[in-house]
């Protein structure tokens, strides 16, 4: 038995396409995924301070004695067991999809609280004891921990070692502007992650209407995703765009942005069968009319 374990994940580890067609990319990613957690229980520590167990850096093939080299880490900052995003169709039929992570449309003046985590590729994966991110603010934003008073420093937050932190962000209500988030790893000063920060005023929302749209998969034995087409009346009142917000569909779920323009339908594409999301269940979408802030002044005549 373990002989076999072992074997396979040799395999795993060497000849990747043969894998790929035996077992499909799916069952294949899953393979991957927990020989990689086996070697990140081993080998828990980061001797480089880069983000990356020194057992997950062996696994790759990379060097954990040297901060500049480790498997990429992103930051995953909107989701809820889920994510969700825009998508538009090539030519071809096939769903391409934005990742709408980059964006964050914020009311001035009002605390919003942030759930995030980091994560490489995939999979689910465990963080080094320690691992800590440093987030940045622009001018106009402030940031906290949960719960506590605003200032304008930058932020210190601990990750868990499922790669989740938390933290609370307000946009200026007297100088509302455009800015960058940054996420840094505190240890290193390596930028991880950047987000725009809209500031912007809601109107009423709109119940678009929806449809799922069932596509085959992309690649044979992949089902990676769930696609709704959403279309909506553009509403009689003055805005400048529209923001797409997505739920779980239950009671009190929270609601995030997964795109925002100015367009009046839209094919919105959930993640599945990613380890690190759990929620597979039902949707559900709302469409707010918003104004960018600060508005552009318009001008006076008299
Ligand atoms: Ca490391």
């Amino acid at each position: 038995m373990i002989i076999g374990y072992l074997v396979l994940g040799l395999l795993v580890w060497k000849d990747q396409l043969a894998l790929w067609r035996v077992l499909g990319i799916t069952r294949y990613y899953r393979l991957k995924a927990s020989y990689a957690r086996a070697t990140e229980f081993l080998l828990p520590g980061d001797t480089d301070g880069d983000g990356v167990t020194d057992g997950f850096e062996l696994f790759w093939g990379s060097n954990p004695k040297d901060p500049d080299k480790h498997p990429a880490i992103d930051i995953e900052w909107r989701h809820d067991g889920f994510s969700a995003k825009s998508a538009f169709r090539s030519k071809g039929g096939t769903p391409v999809g934005v990742n709408a992570n980059f964006f964050l449309a914020a009311v001035p003046g009002q605390r919003i609280q942030l759930q995030a985590r980091t994560a490489m590729g995939d999979t689910l994966h465990s963080f080094p004891k320690g691992f800590q991110l440093l987030i940045t603010p622009p001018a106009s934003t402030q940031v906290t921990a949960r719960g506590r008073k605003f200032n304008p420093a930058p932020l210190v937050v601990p990750v868990s070692r499922d790669g989740s932190f938390a933290f609370d962000l307000m946009v200026s209500m007297e100088t509302p502007a455009r800015g960058e988030l940054v996420f840094e790893n505190a240890a290193t000063s390596e930028v991880l992650h950047e987000v725009q920060i809209v500031p912007i005023s809601r109107q009423a929302e709109v119940i678009p209407h929806v449809e799922r749209l069932d596509l085959p998969p992309t690649v044979p034995g992949w089902s990676h995703a769930r696609h709704w087409i959403l279309s909506w009346l553009t509403p009689a009142t003055t805005f400048d765009a529209v923001l797409i917000e997505a739920a779980r569909d239950v009671e009190g779920a929270p609601w995030f942005g997964v795109d925002m323009g100015q367009m009046s339908k839209e094919t919105i594409t959930q993640v599945i069968d990613k380890p690190s999301l759990s929620y597979n269940g039902p949707l559900k979408f709302r469409v707010i009319p918003i104004s960018y802030e600060p508005r552009t002044k318009t001008a006076k005549t008299q």
